[in-house]
């Protein structure tokens, strides 16, 4: 059954996490119509306009983002490490930060986040399988396995405690494809936007697992199974396709095998940041 953007109104605040990085840049300054208050977070200061304020706040501090979640408000957790790195990194960015905005949300009273997932969860899948919601995690990456247990989190704070959490398994999110690969992978900003619009308005929203793709002919991922939200793509990489570079390399080759790309074939990276 569709549900309807009356379901649940605007939100008086939406808290973005990771608000200095790359989507945290393109998606703010187009959430007005989805709060009334935009707070937007990230290690340091993020420059602020309209209904923006800035609350800088590092993950790794409970009590910070306890402070930053008082007063409610539904969340798009976008901070933490976004690549490969040293487990070090991984640890506190994304292991121990998920971990805070997730016990902060119970103690704060705050009922609705978006968790920024990757492909890179599902990285080692081949690029002929289909996956859906059901699809077992195959792990690229440390980062991948952050990614899966960012997912784990999410999914016990609504079975434990209530907390509903839209999963999106993003693909990759920038302003066009970069490569070839992303001709399958690429999301464009607004279909993220529109996307919020489905989560923050939908009357129930469960603990969904999407996968975060534009409607790019060539397809790896089905959403069918979280249809009852009723989120529509609209865009798609189509535009970019003629005239993006051959690099689709031996065919055999895991970059170009895998669903991951060229995260598959990275060694491993350490466990601690250099000096
Ligand atoms: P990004 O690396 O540009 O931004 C991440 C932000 O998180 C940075 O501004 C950084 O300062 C902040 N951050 C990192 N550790 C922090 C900490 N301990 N405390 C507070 N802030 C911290 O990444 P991007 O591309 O904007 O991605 C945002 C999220 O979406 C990430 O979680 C990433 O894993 C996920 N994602 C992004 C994809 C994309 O295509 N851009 C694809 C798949 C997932
Ligand atoms: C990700 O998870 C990264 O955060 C992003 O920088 C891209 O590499 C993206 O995946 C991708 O697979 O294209």
């Amino acid at each position: 059954m569709p549900i309807f953007e009356t379901d649940r109104p605007k939100r008086s605040r939406l808290i973005v996490t990771g608000a200095a990085g790359g989507i945290g840049q393109m998606i703010r300054g187009k959430l007005d119509h989805l709060a009334d208050e935009v707070v937007l977070s990230d290690i340091d200061d993020v420059e602020v306009s309209g209904n923006e304020v800035s609350r800088p706040c590092d993950l790794t501090d409970l009590d910070g983002i306890r402070a930053l979640l008082k007063g409610g408000g539904d969340v798009l957790h976008f901070g933490g490490q976004s690549m490969e790195a040293p487990f070090e990194r991984i640890l506190n960015s994304n292991l121990i930060g998920t971990y805070n905005l997730y016990e902060a949300a119970r103690l704060e009273g705050v009922r609705r986040v978006f968790f920024a997932s990757s492909n890179h969860a599902i990285g080692f899948h081949p690029r002929e399988e289909m996956l859906d919601a059901d699809s077992v995690t195959r792990p690229d990456t440390l980062y991948g396995v952050s990614k899966v247990y960012g997912e784990a989190m999410a999914r016990f704070y609504y079975d434990k405690f209530g907390v509903e959490s839209l999963i999106l398994r993003i693909g990759s999110c920038f302003p066009k494809p970069a490569d070839q690969r992303q001709l399958a992978t690429w999301m464009s900003v607004d279909d993220m936007i529109r996307l919020f619009g489905r989560m923050i308005h939908a009357h129930r929203l469960g603990c969904p697992i999407l996968y975060g793709a534009s409607d790019n002919t060539e397809s790896w991922w089905d959403n069918s199974k979280t249809a009852y939200l009723g989120w529509q793509p609209q865009d798609s990489s189509d535009a970019w396709r003629d005239g993006m570079p051959d690099d689709y390399w031996h065919p055999d080759e895991p970059k170009a095998r895998y669903q991951g790309g060229i995260f598959v074939t990275y060694g491993h990276p350490g466990t601690k940041m250099p000096e």
